[in-house]
């Protein structure tokens, strides 16, 4: 098990944040070093993605530009990422879920709500239009943070110690959710037992029994070892992830405006790349663990039904934040 993290790892978060924050990036073109932060290893989506990013910028740039980057959940989980990039400290770039940004920008969460998306067509075609511009405008003004692209692709499906099949075995289900309000709103109405609990921690609730499930894609599940504790795989299929690249806003404003235009078309051109490997290896990824033993999958009984529920929630989240257009947009799409 790789990332369960104790509450030390709070104090050491702490202390690696202060102690990089004094090797502040520079603005000097002849030496710049930007930092990244992925939760897995090298074989994961989210790192090729960035590695890619990297690759390109580097290619591209012709001052001198170095690149760290902190692997395996080393800074902590997404919700220490978005502290950190909003901050200005410890990283630079990294990709999160919009879920895990909420407490910054409380509309940004609309981008991977649950049942959102019809289909990887619709999805598609969302992520290729500039339908959430409104979403990262707002990110960039309340945390200071930038999308340069989009990663993710991955369909996210329930993933638990026991089957959860239909909905009798649903209801009242424990479940760990990401920690924007909405993500618990939707559960909830789908009769689960949602809570919001950190994702370092996630493996070792499961494993205590503290919740008896949670739900993510399978690139994660596998790289992360969660069918460990979590074998039983439910095709709830109901999120196709959205993942923004995202930059510092305090990191960028101090680049130089050429390296600033190379980021912005890197962060697009690996984005894609990522979304690319990410849901061509989705259905392969959970052959994989199916054909090693590691889990069952099974389809979940009366799909529909938990459309019927769900949409409703949507509709007064947008209704709340005054999106109402952008959610009918998205999809009409
Ligand atoms: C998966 O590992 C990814 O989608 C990641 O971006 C999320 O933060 C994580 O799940 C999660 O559920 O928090």
């Amino acid at each position: 098990m790789k990332l369960f993290k104790s509450t030390f790892t709070i104090a050491k978060v702490a202390v690696v944040a202060a102690s990089v924050a004094l090797v502040a990036t520079s603005a000097n073109a002849a030496d710049i070093t930007l930092r990244g932060a992925s939760l897995f290893d090298e074989d994961h989506a989210y790192t090729k993605t960035l590695r890619e990013f990297e690759r390109i910028i580097g290619e591209n740039y012709e001052g001198d530009i170095e690149f760290e980057m902190h692997l395996n959940g080393e800074l902590g989980d997404e919700s220490d990422f978005v502290t950190f990039l909003q901050q200005g400290v410890a990283i630079d770039y990294a990709i999160m879920a919009p879920s895990n940004m909420a407490v910054f920008a409380p509309a940004i969460p609309l981008m991977d709500m649950p049942f959102l998306f019809r289909d990887l067509d619709h999805w598609n075609a969302v992520l290729s239009s500039d339908v959430l511009k409104p979403l990262e405008e707002e990110l960039y003004e309340k945390a200071d943070i930038k999308v340069i692209g989009y990663a993710g692709g991955g369909t996210r499906n329930l993933a638990s110690a026991d089957p959860i099949a239909n909905m009798d075995e649903l209801d009242g289900h424990k479940m760990r959710v990401m920690g924007a309000p909405i993500q618990a709103k939707i559960f909830s109405a789908i009769s689960a037992a949602p809570s919001a609990i950190a994702y370092n921690e996630v493996y070792n609730a499961i494993q205590t029994g503290v919740i008896a499930g949670f739900e993510n894609e399978a690139a994660s599940i596998q790289n992360l070892k969660f069918y460990e504790v979590a074998p039983n795989i439910t095709l709830t299929k109901h999120a196709i992830t959205v993942r923004p690249l995202t930059m510092s806003g305090k990191t960028f404003r101090k680049l130089p405006e050429d390296l600033q235009a190379i980021i912005v078309s890197a962060g697009a051109e690996a984005g894609a790349m990522g979304r690319e490997i990410e849901s061509r290896e989705d259905g392969e990824k959970l052959k994989e663990m199916l054909d090693a033993g590691q889990i069952t999958v099974t389809e979940f009984e009366g799909r529909e039904k938990l459309l019927d529920l769900v949409v409703p929630v949507q509709d007064e989240f947008a209704a709340d934040l005054g999106a109402n257009e952008l959610l009918e947009a998205i999809r009409a799409m």
